[in-house]
C-alpha cells in the first residue's frame, strides 16, 4: 500500500484527489489548518472515525508557513508521494495580502522539499508541485506550452515562480523526483464560491430561484481554459508515477470568456442572455426564455415573482477588476496526452451543467429552509 501526502486537503483538489487515491488503495494523509469551524465539507464523505482500525485517511494538524510542523509530519508520515496543493489560491486576494501568499505559496513549497531533503527522503518520496497556468501572464504565445515563457502578473503568480523554480532546481541539484504540473483553471461543484466560474452558476442558481436579483462581476473579456477538477487530479497522480521527472502543462486546448461562460449558465436553465453596452456600462439583459427548460431544470415554468423578460441581470463592478489582469489563456497540451495518455474526459458544456445543477439543488434546499422559518446565509460575493 502506498503512503500518500495531501497539504491542501480540505481544497477544491484536495477533496478530488483524496478520493482518487483512496480508490486506488493508497492511505491518505491529509494537512489541514486549524479554523474555528471544522472546515472539512469538501471530505466529510471520506471521513474515517480515528478510533477505527487502520484508518485509510488521516488528517493532521498543519500550517504551509511552519517548518517544523511540516517536517515532523512528513517525518511521521514518512510518504512516497506529496502532492502539494496547499496555497492561498485567489489572484485578487493575493493584492491584497501579498507577503502572506509569498510565505505560503512560495517559501511554503520550499519548506516541503527541504523537508524531503534533510529527513534523507529524496530517494523514496516523489513531490508534485501545483503551479499553475497564471505564471504564462501576460501574453507572450498561444497556445501556452512548456516552453513559453513566463510572465506573472500578480503576487499570487510571482509566489508560484518562486514555487515552480525551487522545486526544478531541487530536481536538479538533489535528483529529487519532484514535478510541476502547470494546471490550467479548473473547476467542479467543489469549486470556491468567490472564483469567477461558481461565482456565475450560484448567481444564476440564486436569479432563476428568486432568491437574488444581479450578478456583478469584473472582466467580461477576460478568457480561461477550464476543465474539470475531476480530470484534473487524474493527471497529477499520473505526473508522479512516470520513470522520469518532469512538469506538464495539463490544460484541455480551448478557451471561453467570461461572457460566454455567463451566458451558457444562464441558457442551461432555459434564460437567453444578450449583452448591449461596453465597458463599464456593458450589462447581460434577459431577452428571451423557454418554458419547457426551465420546468425541466427548475421544476417551475414561470420565470419566479419580480424577474421578467427586459431585466438587467448582469452588471459590471469595477471592485473586481485587477491592478494587473491575465487577458487570455490557452494551453497547449500535447505532452500530457502523448507522455502520460491523459485527456479531459469533461467539455465545457458537461462542467457547466453539473455545476448549475449542483447549485441549484443547493438552493433549493434552502428555499425548503426558509420555508421551514429557519434563518439562511445571504452572501453574495
Ligand atoms: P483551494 O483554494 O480550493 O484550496 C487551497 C487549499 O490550501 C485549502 O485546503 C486551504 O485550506 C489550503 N491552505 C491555504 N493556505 C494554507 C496554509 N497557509 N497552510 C496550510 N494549508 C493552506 O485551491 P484549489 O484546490 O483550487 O487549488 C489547489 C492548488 O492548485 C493551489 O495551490 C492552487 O494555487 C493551485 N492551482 C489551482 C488551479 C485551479 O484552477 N483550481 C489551477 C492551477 C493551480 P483552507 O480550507 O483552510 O482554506
Ligand atoms: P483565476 O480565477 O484568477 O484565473 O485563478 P478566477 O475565477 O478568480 O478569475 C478568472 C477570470 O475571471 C475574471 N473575472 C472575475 N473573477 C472573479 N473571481 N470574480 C469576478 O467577479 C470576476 N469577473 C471577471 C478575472 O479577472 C479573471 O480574469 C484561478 C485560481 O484557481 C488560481 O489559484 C489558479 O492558479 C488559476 O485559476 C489557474
Amino acid at each position: 500500500m502506498k503512503t500518500a501526502l495531501i497539504t491542501g486537503i480540505t481544497g477544491q483538489d484536495g477533496a478530488y484527489l483524496a478520493e482518487l487515491l483512496l480508490s486506488k488503495g493508497y492511505l491518505v494523509h491529509g494537512i489541514k489548518r486549524r479554523a474555528s469551524l471544522f472546515n472539512t465539507d469538501r471530505i466529510d464523505h471520506l471521513y474515517q472515525d480515528p478510533h477505527v482500525d487502520h484508518p485509510k485517511l488521516i488528517l493532521h494538524y498543519g500550517d504551509m508557513t511552519d517548518s517544523m510542523n511540516l517536517t515532523r509530519i512528513i517525518q511521521e508520515t514518512q510518504p512516497d508521494e506529496i502532492y502539494n496543493l496547499a496555497a492561498m489560491s485567489h489572484v485578487k486576494v493575493s493584492f491584497d495580502t501579498p507577503e502572506y501568499t509569498a510565505n505560503a505559496d512560495g517559501i511554503g513549497t520550499l519548506r516541503i522539499l527541504e523537508a524531503v531533503r534533510l529527513l534523507g527522503l529524496e530517494g523514496k518520496t516523489r513531490i508534485y508541485q501545483a503551479s499553475t497556468s497564471e505564471l504564462y501572464g501576460l501574453v507572450q504565445q498561444v497556445p501556452q506550452s512548456e516552453t513559453t515563457p513566463f510572465y506573472p502578473r500578480s503576487p499570487y503568480a510571482v509566489a508560484k515562480l518562486y514555487a515552480y523554480w525551487i522545486t526544478v532546481n531541487y530536481r536538479e541539484a538533489y535528483n529529487m523526483f519532484a514535478c510541476n504540473g502547470i494546471l490550467f483553471n479548473h473547476e467542479s461543484p467543489l469549486r470556491g464560491e468567490t472564483f469567477v466560474t461558481r461565482k456565475i452558476t450560484r448567481a444564476v442558481a440564486k436569479i432563476v430561484l428568486g432568491l437574488q436579483q444581479d450578478l456583478f462581476v469584473g472582466n467580461l473579456d477576460a478568457r480561461r481554459d477550464w476543465g474539470h477538477a475531476k480530470d484534473y487530479v487524474e493527471a497529477m497522480w499520473r505526473i508522479l508515477q512516470q520513470d522520469v521527472a518532469e512538469d506538464y502543462v495539463i490544460a484541455t486546448g480551448v478557451t471561453t470568456s467570461v461572457r460566454d461562460f455567463i451566458k451558457m449558465s444562464f441558457a442551461h436553465v432555459g434564460l437567453n442572455l444578450v449583452f448591449h453596452g461596453n465597458g463599464l456600462n456593458e450589462v447581460g439583459v434577459l431577452e428571451s426564455m423557454d418554458s419547457d427548460t426551465l420546468m425541466k431544470k427548475v421544476g417551475n415554468s414561470d420565470l419566479p415573482e419580480g424577474l421578467k423578460l427586459g431585466d438587467t441581470l448582469v452588471k459590471v463592478d469595477p471592485r473586481y477588476f485587477r491592478p494587473t489582469e491575465v487577458e487570455l489563456l490557452i494551453g497547449d497540451p500535447a505532452k500530457a496526452h502523448s507522455k502520460l495518455g491523459w485527456k479531459p474526459k469533461y467539455q465545457l458544456e458537461g462542467l457547466v451543467e453539473e455545476m448549475m445543477d449542483s447549485d441549484v439543488k443547493l438552493f433549493q434546499r434552502d428555499i425548503h429552509l426558509i420555508s421551514a422559518g429557519h434563518k439562511v446565509l445571504k452572501q453574495v460575493e
